[in-house]
């Protein structure tokens, strides 16, 4: 079987409309990663490239991890201001689940009941389906494989440029070609942008071999404070508010460092608790082999894939430790994980990471 005849295809109307658009601004979600600012740099670039019209890109410069600075040069498309989102023709949404964790300005925020504009572009199965086109493809290793089956279906040009931003997201969103989501499709697409110019091993040393002293320290904090419960099946690290200032490091900077605890074998639920602020906590879920933490996530507020998750939680960093990881160890405990009726959120807000 040949793996590319399982490839996405967009849909006609969104081909059509994308062809009909005059002006877009293409926006991703709060806490950007790799693959939403691929997937929205990628889009702008290569339709502006192709239609020569005006296409913006609207991202929150300070909450970008410093790894992934680059690919703001690389792109080098026109960045979105806010007056962009009342006079844009589109507003292109992609790898964002919900629109309450959309990156946008804040007066924009109250206006998604107008959602004439909106092309909501994801590859989470939570999302909500907010735009007026939505295409999700819950299969797809990222949205940047659906952003690069979008522009041959727009028969834009791929430049090197466009290549190596789409190549970032896949990378990165597969966990360097490692995780459950790494397909054939995944596969080809790597290998057809490297065709077109990517240079895999500079982009993985840009997102992986990079890393700051800053980050260093906060990493040596993720390491010495990883705990493992329930005979090595959980493994959670802290980073309290006072040992990310001491690092020299800022909530941007928490990316994939719960990959740490997620390193040791036997692990089933890995969580990374980061105190952004005080009374304030930012939690990154993993499951390994078969084990969803998206239902965990779901429970406190947050959301996220069925093994990505994350939840943002108001409270101190022992109440988010505390109920959470026991909220897993119940998990873990159940045969078949129920949810629980009686249980309030205290998330203000839903987080992918
Ligand atoms: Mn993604």
């Amino acid at each position: 079987m040949n793996a590319r005849t399982n490839r996405h295809h967009p849909p006609a109307e969104l081909i059509d409309a994308l062809r009909r658009t005059r002006s877009m601004v293409c926006c991703g979600h709060v806490s950007p990663d790799a693959d939403c600012l691929g997937a929205a740099l990628a889009l702008a670039r290569a339709w502006s490239a192709y239609t020569n019209r005006d296409a913006a890109v609207w991202v929150t410069e300070r909450c970008i991890p410093a790894r992934l600075r680059f690919m703001l040069d690389l792109a080098n498309v026109r960045r979105a201001v806010d007056a962009d989102f009342e006079a844009a023709d589109r507003i292109v949404i992609v790898d964002t689940s919900q629109p309450s964790r959309a990156d946008q300005p804040k007066q924009h925020a109250a206006n998604w009941n107008d959602n004439q504009r909106i092309f909501n572009i994801d590859h989470h199965f939570t999302n909500t389906c907010f735009g007026q086109i939505d295409w999700i493809v819950e299969n797809a290793s990222s949205t940047c494989e659906l952003v690069y089956e979008l522009l041959h279906g727009l028969q834009c040009d791929i430049d090197p440029s466009t290549a190596a931003l789409l190549y970032s997201g896949i990378y990165t969103d597969t966990g360097g070609f490692s995780l459950p989501n790494t397909t054939a499709n995944a596969l080809h697409i790597a290998a057809e942008l490297t065709q077109l110019g990517v240079s895999p091993s500079d982009i993985a040393e840009r997102v992986d071999r990079s890393v700051g002293q800053p980050q260093f320290e906060l990493l040596k904090h993720i390491y010495q404070n990883t705990r493992t419960l329930a005979d090595g099946a959980i493994a959670f690290s802290t980073v309290s508010h006072d040992e990310l200032v001491r690092s020299g490091c800022d909530p941007s900077d928490i990316d994939d460092q719960v990959n740490v605890p997620r390193s040791m074998a036997g692990v089933a639920i890995a969580a990374l608790f980061t105190e952004v602020e005080p009374g304030r906590v930012r939690i990154n879920l993993r499951g390994e082999s078969s084990t969803e933490v998206a239902g965990l996530a779901q429970r406190f507020g947050g959301g996220g894939h069925r093994q990505a998750a994350g939840v943002i939680y108001s409270g101190s960093l022992d109440e988010a430790v505390d109920r959470i990881i026991n909220a897993a160890i119940e998990m873990l405990d159940q045969t078949e994980p129920t949810t629980d009726a009686d249980e309030q959120p205290q998330a203000i807000e839903s987080n992918r990471s």
